[in-house]
């Protein structure tokens, strides 16, 4: 048996203690685990449990729950089955969650709805990832309902627990800053091994390997997402993962890759030459995009709304795509009509943590959330022509992005994914040493 969770159980105490605290008397919490995904025929996907029970309990079983009130935590797990372990591994079962995990209680999974119906709460608030969480919740308020109709009391009204757990999962404290670095390193030894075994010819899903390959040499047990692996004109699909086309001399590389550490995510990207000099063309739009994003990673500060360093690199990208001849008229102008809009589609990044599209809302209250120390967000500008779009001709077929991982701290913004080379001389440096 291993040992699933990287910090101590007052942690994790810690945490759902603040949910806890902000539960109303007779109000219950519960939170649905991930379940098993099929694959194919009788093979499952690999299994990864929900992040927020990660967050809140470190239990990394399928078809768990969590259930909170303001006095107890109460998980509810698979029963131990000797002939089922033999095949599929050790469980904790209730009695060995309790003492492993530091709850109050646990129950069987299947004893779930008659512990909410124990409970009678007032009000109740859940959450779950899996959509098969959705009928489950269901189900269970019908049987609250039949509940409250025999004895007269109004029935239990419902809230969205997830606003409670990912305002706490956005800010990370120095703790878990320090596993996000360590994801950040691990994940850029990976990227700069990619560049040292490139060679035009290589298919997409060999410099995947050698990334993968690098992970897991490292120490991190999994991908925190599926790579994009895209030569030439491929980086213009923004979420290509075929993966499965070799890269031919004189294209670019656009590489989208990081791993879990401790279930926490990196997500890098770079773009470089399959063979390790940059034309000039490509140089040039390259120049443009790193120009954007250092610009953009300096408007990562507290105090600043979300939305503004999207805003800096939004600008630069403009100025670029008039420099090169991809547009015509001012940086505002431009913006105004949103004529960059086939160059440039996308966000300049998102929250990181758990998830690498992590929780957390965008707005409060309407207005673009400030940035806070102990947020991490990515950096990710990018320009994309398309080799059947309107860009001039000597631009066509180049995609690029870069994308970094930058904690928000008291004053500097700290690149937690800085080892990674990406001005062009270290780039080409790099690959030819
Ligand atoms: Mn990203």
């Amino acid at each position: 048996m291993t040992t699933q969770f990287s910090l101590p159980l007052s942690v994790y105490r810690k945490r759902r203690e603040a949910i806890q605290s902000q539960l109303k008397d007779n109000e219950v919490a519960l939170l649905i685990g991930a379940e098993e995904q099929l694959r194919n025929r009788d093979v499952e996907q690999a299994f990864r449990q929900s992040s927020d029970m990660l967050y809140l309990t470190g239990f990394a079983e399928p078809d768990a729950a969590l259930v909170l009130t303001s006095e107890a935590a109460i998980l509810a797990v698979r029963p131990k089955d000797p002939e089922m372990e033999v095949w599929t591994g050790f469980r904790y079962g209730p009695e060995g969650a309790v003492d492993a995990f530091g709850v109050d209680r646990a129950v069987l999974i299947d004893d779930l709805d008659e512990l909410l119906i124990e409970l009678a709460p007032k009000s109740w608030r859940y959450a779950y990832d899996d959509p098969r969480g959705h009928a489950r919740v269901g189900a269970l308020q019908a049987k609250l309902v039949a509940k409250t109709r025999r004895s007269g009391e109004p029935p239990a009204s419902t809230a969205d627990l997830n606003p409670l757990i990912h305002d706490a999962r956005l800010v990370k404290s120095s703790a878990e800053q320090d596993l996000m670095r360590q994801a950040g390193q691990l994940s850029a030894r990976a990227h700069k091994r990619a560049m040292k075994m490139a060679k035009p010819g290589v298919m997409e899903y060999q410099l995947q390997a050698e990334i993968e390959h690098e992970h897991r040499m490292a120490g991190s047990k999994r991908e925190a997402y599926g790579a994009i692996v895209a030569g030439g004109n491929n980086a213009n699909v923004l979420h290509y993962i075929s993966n499965d086309q070799p890269i031919a001399d004189g294209d670019l590389v656009l590489i989208d890759a990081g791993c879990e550490y401790e279930n926490y995510a990196a997500d890098i990207t770079r773009t470089w030459p399959i063979n390790g000099r940059f034309s000039e063309a490509q140089a040039t739009a390259y120049n443009w995009v790193l120009k954007a994003q250092l610009a953009a990673i300096e408007a990562v500060r507290p105090g600043q709304p979300f939305e503004r360093y999207h805003e800096v690199a939004l600008a630069v990208l403009v100025e670029g795509l008039i420099d090169m001849g991809a547009l015509s008229g001012t940086v505002e102008e431009n913006i105004e009509s949103a004529a960059y809009r086939p160059y440039y589609m996308h966000r300049t990044g998102h929250w990181l943590g758990m998830d690498v599209h992590d929780v957390g809302t965008y707005h409060e209250q309407g207005a673009s959330r400030l940035l806070k120390p102990g947020m991490v967000v990515t950096v990710e500008p990018g320009l994309y022509f398309d080799a059947a779009g309107d860009a001039p001709d000597h631009l066509k077929g180049i995609g690029i992005r870069i994308e970094d991982d930058v904690l928000v701290t008291e004053d500097e913004p700290e690149v937690l994914t800085a080892d990674v080379p990406k001005q062009i001389q270290d780039i080409e440096a790099w690959m030819a040493g």
